[in-house]
């Protein structure tokens, strides 16, 4: 490569003499100058037959394919699944038969509501969406992080979705719930109150899509060798534990990093931390379904890990980042229908809509049906089959025989194996044609109410406060009030919440249940995420806020105590360049302080020299850095010359034993201490009950 050399107009350009770097236009055709249009004369009009140019702008012209109608926006990473248990009695998909076998994975993860330039801390169900490309074909399980669904029917779904997403004639709001029409067609819509149930939890704001549950959400069924059918649910359980951000830092993040969940993953796996999750099923039989107190067709229904244990039989490893993001991410094309023998669909009218929904979508989106034919989507097993031409058919068969049967022998092409070919499970039908919805999908109330009593006090208070946040958001009282009475069904203590959140005097009537309430289910704990903490602080994010001076000694403590618990130190400093310690050691920062704010770390130190000390507790972004951490429960620690922050910031002299004052022995302790996550104490004292 030459070095920069100016060209005519004074521009850098850069140039090269090698044939195989030398750039070329889509016809192969070298190129000489890519940076000034063919015209008449130096600053006459430009001429049509530049090729080039014209070439260059026609591509970029078309660049963009429609983005998903829902969970437009989304993060892929690839991976692979390793079997643990086998499972031959129960099913005769090929990847769930050998221990120790190794399928390639892509999953993508995603939000529901926004654009594809949307911001990642919406409050939102996240999509969950892993293709395995098994040795007999594409498996997409198409998932969220919410086990539960808003609608029983996929006929309802295009009006959830126009009702969550902007309005058509002002254009907004975009990537949130909160607003009158999602309240106002869920409080018409009674079966979606146990959804939003866990859209209002912690659930809905993920710290990291590496710290979050999976559900196939639908009942499956599998199917074994001799044809014997269970049913089943999927989970994905992650092995970093689970974790959520409370509301006020979610709103701060998307202002200070709107890409925090793609960079998190991207960050994770770039620096070699693979996050796993353990594949889970719940298997049960026909005398369980009869006897459940639900139907188990209906997906705003839970079965309770206490009644049916989720056994894990598997492990998802996200190890590589993808080399192009249109390519993969934006261009993967799951499908509900994508199942494999061994696994087969139930009669949930919610996946049948969706086997229609996704192959249709993936038409409009990919231009065509040969969408299978781009490497992220194509199966990396063999295929034979006479589907053939269409737009941008890449894998194109030789042979004159594009029909079967066929009398052309071994020239006829592939043919049909009911040995290993897909057999669908022979349930019995019949029935009368009617539009119609089962009696037994008619209970509205009373999962909502087992999932607010499982929940931990922090949890109900944050569950109470997402509600009255987003219904304060309603315009019209009618819409605020009839979603209160659905939450009085649900259990006295949200609905007094709520309606003390939202300033209601007189309660209204509670809305009147299509079938009563069972009152008696039993917690489960499965259903908490601070139930399920991880009890480390591995994969998370230390902020350690330096200044010049700062004690070496502590700092190089801290980077080796924090990184032997397997997670991420940044370094925050008054100024890019970084800083000098004590003892003349230089540290490059991460983040300048205003760029690199608290609610983007799981824990935070202030280390200063004390003529720092006083001068960054005049600055507004430190002090926000600081209260911001105090507010959202962080554990802060602290060297002495950090106090005139602390002051300056209002946590002075609202010490607690979340605010750790800390010297070079104190590292290790401290890694300890944040293996809580969050002090959950600190926040009893500060909530909405002061207003
Ligand atoms: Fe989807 N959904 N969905 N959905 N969904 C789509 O397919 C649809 C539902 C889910 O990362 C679309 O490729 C209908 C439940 C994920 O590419 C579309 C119904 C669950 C993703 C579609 C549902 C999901 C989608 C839009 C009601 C959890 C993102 C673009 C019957 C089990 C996949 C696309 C990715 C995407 C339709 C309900 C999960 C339009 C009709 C329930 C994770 O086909």
């Amino acid at each position: 490569m030459k070095e920069i050399d100016l060209g005519k107009g004074g521009e850098p350009r850069q140039q090269t003499t090698d044939r195989d770097r030398t750039m070329t236009t889509a016809q192969g055709g070298p190129i000489a100058d890519d940076q000034n249009s063919l015209k008449a004369g130096p600053r006459g009009p430009v001429l049509l037959e530049d090729h080039v140019m014209r070439e260059k702008i026609f591509h970029f012209d078309h660049e963009r394919i429609p983005e998903r109608v829902v969970h437009a926006r989304g993060y892929g990473v690839h991976g692979h699944f390793e079997l643990t248990e086998a499972i031959p009695d129960l099913s005769c998909a090929d990847i769930f038969q050998r221990v120790g076998e190794k399928t390639p994975t892509f999953t993508r993860f995603s939000t529901v509501a926004g654009n594809k330039g949307s911001f990642d801390l919406a409050r939102d169900v996240r999509g969950f969406a892993t293709k395995f490309y098994t040795q007999e074909g594409n498996w997409d399980l198409v998932g969220n992080n919410i086990p539960v669904f808003f609608i029983q029917d996929a006929i309802k779904f295009p009006d959830l979705v126009h009702s969550v997403k902007e309005a058509p004639d002002r254009g907004f709001p975009q990537a949130q719930s909160a607003h009158d029409n999602f309240w106002d067609f869920i409080s018409l819509s009674p079966e979606a109150v146990h959804t939003t149930m866990w859209q209002m939890s912690d659930r809905a704001i993920p710290r990291s899509f590496r710290f979050m549950e999976g559900f196939g959400v639908h009942t499956f069924r599998l199917v074994n060798a001799d044809g014997k059918s269970h049913y089943v649910k999927f989970h994905w359980k992650p092995r970093q534990g689970l974790q959520s951000v409370v509301w006020n830092e979610a709103v701060k993040i998307n202002g200070a990093d709107p890409d925090f969940h793609r960079r998190d993953m991207w960050d994770a796996i770039d620096a070699g931390d693979f996050p796993q999750w353990d594949l889970g099923i719940q298997v049960f039989d026909d005398d369980f379904a009869d006897s459940f107190e639900f139907d188990i067709l209906d997906a705003t229904k839970i079965i309770p890990e206490e009644q049916v244990p989720v056994r894990l039989i598997g492990t998802l490893t996200l190890d590589a980042n993808v080399d192009n993001f249109f390519a993969e991410t934006e261009q993967v094309a799951f499908c509900t229908q994508n199942i494999v023998r061994g696994i087969d669909h139930t009669n949930d009218p919610l996946l049948q809509g969706r086997n229609f929904s996704y192959l249709d979508t993936q038409t409009k989106r990919l231009g065509g049906p040969n969408f299978t034919h781009i490497p992220i989507n194509a199966p990396k097993c063999p295929i034979h089959h006479f589907q053939q031409d269409g737009h941008m058919a890449m894998m194109n068969p030789k042979g004159r025989a594009n029909y079967e049967p066929n009398s052309w022998g071994e020239d006829g092409g592939p043919r049909e194996n009911p040995e290993i070919g897909f057999a669908s499970h022979p349930e019995q039908v019949s029935g009368t044609k009617q539009r119609t919805r089962s009696e037994t999908f008619a209970d509205h109330y009373s999962q909502a109410r087992q999932f607010w009593i499982s929940q931990t006090e922090v949890e109900q208070r944050h569950l109470a406060a997402g509600y009255t946040f987003e219904l304060s958001k309603c315009q019209h009282e009618r819409i605020r009030l009839r979603m209160l009475s659905h939450l009085m069904n649900v259990h006295d203590d949200l609905g007094a919440m709520v309606a003390k959140g939202l300033g209601v005097s007189e309660m209204p009537e509670p809305a009147t249940p299509a079938r009563a309430p069972i009152t008696d289910l039993p917690p489960s704990d499965a259903l908490s995420i601070l139930k399920n903490g991880p009890d480390s602080f591995a994969g998370r994010k230390l902020g350690l806020y330096l200044s010049d001076g700062a004690d070496a000694d502590l700092v190089t403590a801290l980077e080796e105590a924090f990184r032997a618990e397997g997670a991420m130190v940044a370094i925050v400093a008054p100024h890019i360049q970084g800083v000098t310690l004590s003892d003349g050691t230089k540290r490059a920062a991460d983040e300048k302080i205003d760029g690199g704010p608290s609610v983007v770390f799981d824990a935070v130190v202030l280390a200063f020299s004390d003529e720092a000390g006083k001068r960054i507790a005049t600055d507004k972004p430190s002090q926000d850095f600081v209260s911001d951490a105090f507010a959202h429960a962080k554990f802060i620690a602290w060297t002495g010359a950090a106090m005139p922050l602390l002051k300056a910031a209002g946590a002075a002299d609202r010490m607690d034993g979340g605010m750790i004052e800390i010297d070079r022995d104190g590292a290790v302790d401290f890694v300890k201490t944040c293996r809580k996550l969050r002090f959950w104490e600190r926040e009893a004292g500060h909530c909405q009950d002061a207003l």
